[in-house]
């Protein structure tokens, strides 16, 4: 039995397994398609990469906590269809927990949801659904009972990102900074990006007070932090064939933190016109049409509950998810590419610098933004 087939078994799953094959393009989790024999459902095995997510029971206690309320609202509300609305996990065999950890690996399984679609990229409408059910989303947490855990502490804080950030250069662990560092070989195929690295330096250095402002507003009082998804990456999001909006995946990150991160997250993505890791800059510039239909949609389910700090800032947000993204991906490439998947040796200077341009073009619209949210 393969190591797979054999964690699988371990789940109290329907049917018998009759192929296991990759799934999606996450960067941090390895997901696979568990597909049955008969009329059995197919399933979705996650590896849980547990060098991020250091707490995988408290990770899956807020997920089990998430879609149980989810799910609890979709009944009362009288929706048909729940299983195709909100994930659902499979127990471990005899245990009530719905991870496994096997030979320091942590697994788990939920129930594939079929005829289901995800999209690298939007048009209006969609984008217009999607701000509809992520304001959703956060509404219909408002309420859990349930403490939620950080399941990474101070995921999206801006300045403890920027303070990583510093502190990749300072160690320079693989000399990407000044192209040798003692003790480590310097790989010739290593493109020497040194020069462009210090040029993004300093021009995330002029924008790092004012990218803070979240992180000074909480301590102020007058931003608070609610239940968020936290990974809005239009990819997390399943439709269904004629469009409509199914349910949110990927819900790890699912935790307290401003409203900001689900609004930003979702148009680093969607309003870029160029894929996240686009070597072409020339190509990459920020959608307005693609913000004012997230925009409508997101304040038509979630104005019930932003205040005016929150509704007044979600420009600022729009701009400070692809600066923080820039900045996460450039400290990964400088510590020698430690946290995301890369595709190639200069994967996330590549996506550094594509984030930056977004960055810069979401600036140049901040008052167009600012006016359309204004009149909504
Ligand atoms: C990661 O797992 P995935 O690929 O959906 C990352 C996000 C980043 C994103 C960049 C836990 O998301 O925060 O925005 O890559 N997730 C984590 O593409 O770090
Ligand atoms: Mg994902």
């Amino acid at each position: 039995m393969s190591e797979l087939t054999s964690i699988i078994s371990r789940f109290a799953i329907e049917g018998d397994v009759k192929s296991v094959e990759p799934l999606g393009s996450g960067l941090i989790n390895d997901t696979f398609k568990v597909v049955t024999e008969g009329s059995a459902p197919d399933y979705v095995l996650q590896r849980i990469n547990n060098a991020i997510f250091k707490d995988v029971s408290m990770l899956q206690h807020n997920i089990e906590a998430v879609t149980g309320h989810i799910r609890a609202k979709l009944e009362a509300s009288g929706e048909s269809d729940i299983d195709r609305k909100v994930l659902r996990f499979i127990k471990v065999k005899d245990s009530e927990d719905s991870w496994l950890e096997e030979d320091g690996k942590f697994w788990r399984i939920s129930v594939f949801i079929p005829d289901a679609f995800t999209y690298e990229t939007v048009n209006p409408e969609y984008s217009y659904c999607a701000g509809k059910a992520f304001g959703n989303f956060e509404a219909m947490l408002a309420d859990i009972p349930d403490t939620l855990g950080e399941t990474i502490p101070d995921f999206h804080n801006m300045e403890l990102r920027l303070s990583q950030l510093i502190e990749a250069v300072e160690n320079d662990a693989v000399g990407r900074i000044d192209g040798s560092e003692d003790g480590v070989e310097v790989n010739m195929d290593d493109p020497d990006h040194g020069e462009e690295v210090m040029d993004m330096l300093e021009d995330i250095d002029n924008y790092g007070i004012e990218m803070c402002k979240a992180e000074q507003l909480y301590r102020d009082g007058l931003l608070p932090k609610r239940v968020c998804h936290c990974d809005t990456k239009v990819n997390n999001m399943l439709f269904d064939k004629d469009g409509n909006i199914l349910c949110v995946i990927d819900l790890d990150t699912v935790m307290p933190s401003y409203v900001f991160s689900d609004f930003g997250d979702f148009l680093r993505t969607a309003a870029n016109t160029a894929p996240e890791d686009e070597p072409d800059t020339s190509k990459i510039s920020f959608n307005m049409e693609i913000f004012k239909a997230f925009a409508r949609g997101y304040i038509e389910s979630a104005g019930c509950f932003l205040t005016d700090v929150e509704k007044e800032n979600l420009p600022y947000a729009a701009c400070m998810f692809p600066f923080m993204q820039a900045v996460r991906f450039l400290a990964d490439y400088i510590n020698g590419d430690t946290y995301y998947k890369t595709k190639y040796i200069d994967h996330n200077f590549v996506r550094a610098r594509a984030q930056m341009a977004l960055f810069h073009s979401a600036l140049d619209h901040v008052d167009e933004m600012r006016e359309f949210i204004a009149g909504l």
